[in-house]
């Protein structure tokens, strides 16, 4: 096995190698790495970084049926030559050579033009809508597949350290292979990881302590997947894989920063690539800055161009060479992995004008495709602020979808805050009443808890009642259902500070676990209560349109008790939220216009039958989800 990896790797290295012929001894790097024909984005620009390719006056030519080479730039930095393409529809797939003479010498680099995969929105770029359940998992913390990855010689940083939080952990996209089939059970459709690309930094010092880039956060090579995780060949198995079990991939995008030991930000092209401040300036996080019409151009600045921290360098996306590179490397990616969808990281920190130029040429190409941010808002408008909205704003995102912090606020507030005129369930109608600020509030990824909050089971203070009731509201609300690997099991990050507590490891995803949860002989019976209840709604709402697609119609709060309906067509399936610690009446007679053409309801978690007159007794904090007949 070990000696296969190894040999697997040498091939894979030559592989890398191959389309970069010299004739003198030095290295070329070029990125985009290849490209295809018949693509949508054909001025294609090219940045060659060589030393001391850009000493004296380099000349560059190209003479390839169909290919123009329309400008040479020399960069700031001695090491890089910017090429600017024009790839004409007569192109065809092949080898082209771009030939370049500078004070370093002649030499050559044999570019690829592969023929552009078929099956956009078929085999690939299939798109995440509400009909589907996304799946949220730390590649290094799911499952170790492969131990031979755990460490990579040639990185900076050899640890891994399961005892250590803030460690890697040796988890990798083999381990997602093996338990795909665990994720299909489960109902999943969709899995989006934290980022695969390549993190090559060292450790670095947090307020919270040391921390290594094992969340996948700290990119140094847009051009690689990290070797840990299995590199690019096991992240095509993967998707080749995942799509053979109907389930879809969704990739993580970072456009607002890097790790400070990518090659781009050790040696700049050019300078201004970069967000440079005089002294340090971190943001000050206020998405307000953005859209309040009152906010100095001062804090928007800072907001915007302000450094997250001093090892992760803010990118100007400003910058038109830096624009590109991003750009075509997310068309890369779509194209070379045959992912179906992005999650775009650090939304609200990023140029505004830049994301919607990157989401209009990632749409452009791939219609089907779909992409949602993460905007970390205070309120409903900023939440609905960097998407597709209703609101009359200064400036206007086309991005189609986010992910939901307000209605994750206002399930939590909904299950943890006593009732009142704003409180409680309260709270939930009113963020939903403010839907109306968003164009489509279904394209919304909505969750109970990511990577950078405490685990659900956690918030709800370990409560089994709580539980049912939070993802019977995650799998019936509007939007994308998102879960946080382990809740379905219950995992917790109690009592314990930082983030990597709230990335535990899956127990039984790693050699030599006591316990494995990925089976029901490994999980309490509280645990499998927990699965099973998710497993059944989260199978249920697969077929169910009323759930996915439909309309939401809702009933006010009376008294902690809050319901609302999901229609499509005929089917209508009505939820009935008791947030309070007491049985409750219910009055069907409030639901008359609803149950019009109905005989009876039931109950989709336990197939009791209601009938649709006289009085409801809603036992203390429970949440019904009826299906109407
Ligand atoms: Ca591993
Ligand atoms: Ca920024």
């Amino acid at each position: 096995m070990k000696l296969t990896n190894t040999l697997y790797r040498c091939l894979l290295a030559c592989a890398v190698l191959l389309p970069l012929t010299h004739l003198s001894s030095q290295s070329a790097e070029v990125y985009p790495t290849h490209w295809w024909t018949g693509m949508k984005w054909n001025q294609l620009q090219l940045l060659v970084h060589r030393e001391g390719i850009n000493k004296g006056n380099p000349t560059a030519t190209i003479s390839y049926p169909g290919v123009q080479l329309k400008k040479t730039t020399r960069t700031e930095s001695p090491n890089y030559l910017v090429l600017d393409l024009a790839i004409g529809a007569t192109a065809k797939p092949g080898t082209m050579k771009i030939q370049i003479q500078s004070a370093g010498g002649k030499f050559s680099i044999d570019y690829q033009l592969k023929p552009k995969r078929g099956g956009a929105g078929k085999e690939y770029a299939n798109g995440i809508t509400s009909a589907d359940f996304v799946y949220l998992l730390m590649p290094d913390r799911f499952a170790n597949g492969d131990t031979s990855n755990d460490r990579i010689a040639s990185y900076l940083d050899n640890t891994c350290d399961r005892t250590n939080p803030s460690a890697h952990h040796g988890g990798d996209m083999q381990g997602v292979i093996n338990q795909l089939p665990y994720l299909k059970d489960l109902g999943v459709t969709a899995i989006w990881m934290c980022p695969v690309t390549e993190n090559d930094m060292p450790w670095k010092q947090e307020p919270a302590g040391a921390i290594s880039g094992y969340h996948g956060y700290w990119i140094t090579n847009h051009y690689q997947i990290d070797q840990r995780y299995g590199g690019a060949e096991a992240y095509k198995k993967l998707t080749a894989r995942a799509h053979e079990q109907g389930i879809k991939i969704i990739q993580d995008a970072v456009y607002n920063h890097v790790g400070d030991e990518h090659f781009l930000f050790k040696d700049k092209p050019f300078a201004d690539m970069f967000n440079n401040w005089p002294v340090y300036t971190g943001s000050n996080h206020r998405e307000e800055a953005l859209f309040s019409g009152y906010t100095s151009a001062a804090d928007k600045k800072v907001m915007l161009d302000g450094w997250f921290t001093p090892h992760l360098p803010d990118i100007n996306l400003r910058n038109p060479y830096m624009a590109n590179f991003l750009i075509q490397n997310s068309l890369w990616c779509t194209q070379e992995f045959g992912i179906d969808g992005w999650r775009v990281d650090t939304y609200k920190y990023c140029d505004e004008a830049f994301m919607n130029r990157i989401n209009a040429a990632l749409l452009a190409e791939y219609p089907t495709l779909s992409i949602f941010g993460e905007a970390w808002a205070n309120t409903v408008a900023g939440s609905a602020y960097f998407t597709r909205n209703n609101m009359k704003v200064p400036f206007k995102h086309n991005l189609p979808g986010t992910t939901d912090f307000p209605m994750q606020s206002a399930m939590l507030t909904a299950l943890n805050q006593d009732f009142g005129w704003t409180e409680g369930v309260n709270k939930l109608m009113m963020t939903l009443a403010q839907d109306v600020l968003y164009e489509d509030p279904r394209r919304n990824c909505i969750f109970l808890d990511n990577h950078d909050m405490d685990r659900f089971m956690t918030m709800i203070g370990g409560d089994l009642k709580k539980y049912k009731m939070g993802i019977g509201m995650l799998m019936t609300l509007r939007g994308i259902p998102q879960l946080y690997y382990g809740t379905e099991i219950l995992m917790k990050n109690d009592n314990v500070q930082g983030d990597g507590k709230k990335r535990n490891d899956f127990p039984g995803g790693f050699p030599g676990d006591a316990v494995n949860k990925f089976v029901a002989s490994g999980r309490t019976p509280e645990e499998n209560e927990a699965f099973q209840y998710l497993r059944l709604l989260a199978q249920y709402r697969k077929q169910s349109k009323a759930l996915t697609t439909g309309n939401t119609i809702d009933f006010l709060p009376q008294d902690g008790v809050y319901a609302y309906a999901r229609q499509s067509g005929k089917e209508t399936v009505l939820c009935i939220i008791n947030q309070t610690r007491d049985n409750k009446k219910v009055l069907t007679s409030r639901f008359e216009d609803l149950f019009r053409g109905y005989s009876s309801a039931a109950d989709i978690t336990n197939g009791s039958q209601l009938p649709l007159t006289g009085e409801w007794q809603l036992p203390p904090q429970t949440m019904w989800i009826l299906e109407l007949k």
